[in-house]
């Protein structure tokens, strides 16, 4: 399978989110794509290629103008407000319901509109990597839509907490969402599997209204995980996309038996839906030991869970999302990757 990665990612490392009431260390940092690029090369996975560039026009099919010009530039808007040394731009307040979010001009007014939390920091390099993973999820897309059986998006900043017009939840610019548009754009017709520990809720929200893009979700049921305020089960689209939306939210100490299970529950409405392309927010926080997540995959699941997509027999492009326990990343992704091709 190709691997598509960008080294502009190097560059976003974050230092420190606002979590339980303090700043904590950074867990969505560029050792994570750098353990699953090394264990790709490890097991000679296939051939490990840059993206091309692709202008602004894929990018604002999914985002707001005004979204992606705010990222492009918030970064210097922070410095000019608070000096050189203020290296994360975090939001420290929001429009809540209530107040009103008019978009004036100034920095935290502007930060509060556009962003949901306060773990995902703007720095010096962030628009530039956010804006390579986009381009890495479109030449992964363009090889599917050029016949290509499969291909690895290893797209960091990750992507599926970012709706069209609201960054959050470490990701800026919605890699997958972009990439599922891209090839509707080409006439293909697009399914997207979310098997990220958290809901998707930024993908959820780009493709609600719509039914000629299936978004199909286990994850970690929002009333105890991050996103909170999105994935329950009763959330199945709005108007002619009512049906086309899927969430499987899954209790906390959620096992392989349990997931298998939600698992063949999704794939059984992806095959009903009858795709010509199935796009997969690849997320390996489900893992027993990750720091920021309460399921308890195994390694040698997620050999399972590459076989179980396999048997979909579609097309499939891979996006990496999230997984955060560094030492076993590139183990559990790569397993992922090797179940569907069947090697191991
Ligand atoms: C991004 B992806 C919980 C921390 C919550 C945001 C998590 C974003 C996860 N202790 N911070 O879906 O892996
Ligand atoms: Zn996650």
């Amino acid at each position: 399978m190709k691997t598509f990665y960008s080294p502009a990612h190097l560059a976003h490392v974050p230092a420190e989110e606002f979590e339980a009431g303090r700043l904590t260390p950074a867990v969505e940092i560029p050792e994570r794509a750098e353990a699953v690029r090394a264990r790709i090369v490890e097991r000679k996975l296939g051939e490990i290629a840059a993206p091309a560039e692709f202008d602004n026009e894929a990018v604002l099919r999914v985002h707001d103008a005004e979204l992606v010009g705010f990222l492009g530039e918030a970064f210097e808007a922070w410095q000019a407000a608070y000096g050189s040394k203020a290296q994360s731009a975090l939001p420290s307040r929001w429009p809540a319901p209530g107040l009103s979010a008019r978009r004036a001009p100034d920095i935290e007014s502007r930060l509060g509109t556009f962003a949901f939390d306060a773990g995902t920091p703007i720095m010096k390099g962030t628009w530039q990597a956010a804006r390579a993973a986009a381009n890495v999820a479109l030449s992964a897309a363009e090889a599917i839509r050029a016949g290509e059986r499969s291909a690895f998006a290893l797209t960091r900043p990750p992507g599926h907490h970012a709706a069209g017009d609201v960054f959050g939840g470490f990701c800026y610019l919605n890699n997958i969402a972009i990439a599922a548009q891209y090839l509707r754009d080409a006439g293909l017709k697009p399914a997207i599997l979310d098997v990220d520990y958290h809901h998707g809720n930024g993908t959820q929200t780009i493709f609600y209204g719509r039914d000629d893009v299936l978004f199909c979700s286990l994850h970690a049921d929002p009333n105890y995980a991050f996103p909170h305020f999105l994935g329950f089960a009763d959330e199945r689209g709005l108007g002619k996309g009512e049906g086309f939306n899927l969430n499987l939210p899954l209790p906390a100490g959620t096992d392989w038996a349990r997931y298998s299970a939600a698992l063949g529950e999704a794939t059984a409405r992806l095959r009903a839906f009858a795709p010509d392309v199935l796009l997969v927010s690849l997320g390996l926080d489900t893992y027993i030991d990750d720091p920021i997540a309460r399921f308890r995959l195994k390694s040698d699941d997620y050999l399972r869970m590459g076989e179980a997509i396999a048997a979909l027999e579609l097309p499939t492009l891979f996006v990496f999302e999230g997984g955060y326990n560094v030492e076993m990343l590139g183990v559990n992704a790569v397993n992922v990757l090797e179940g569907f091709e069947g090697v191991h």
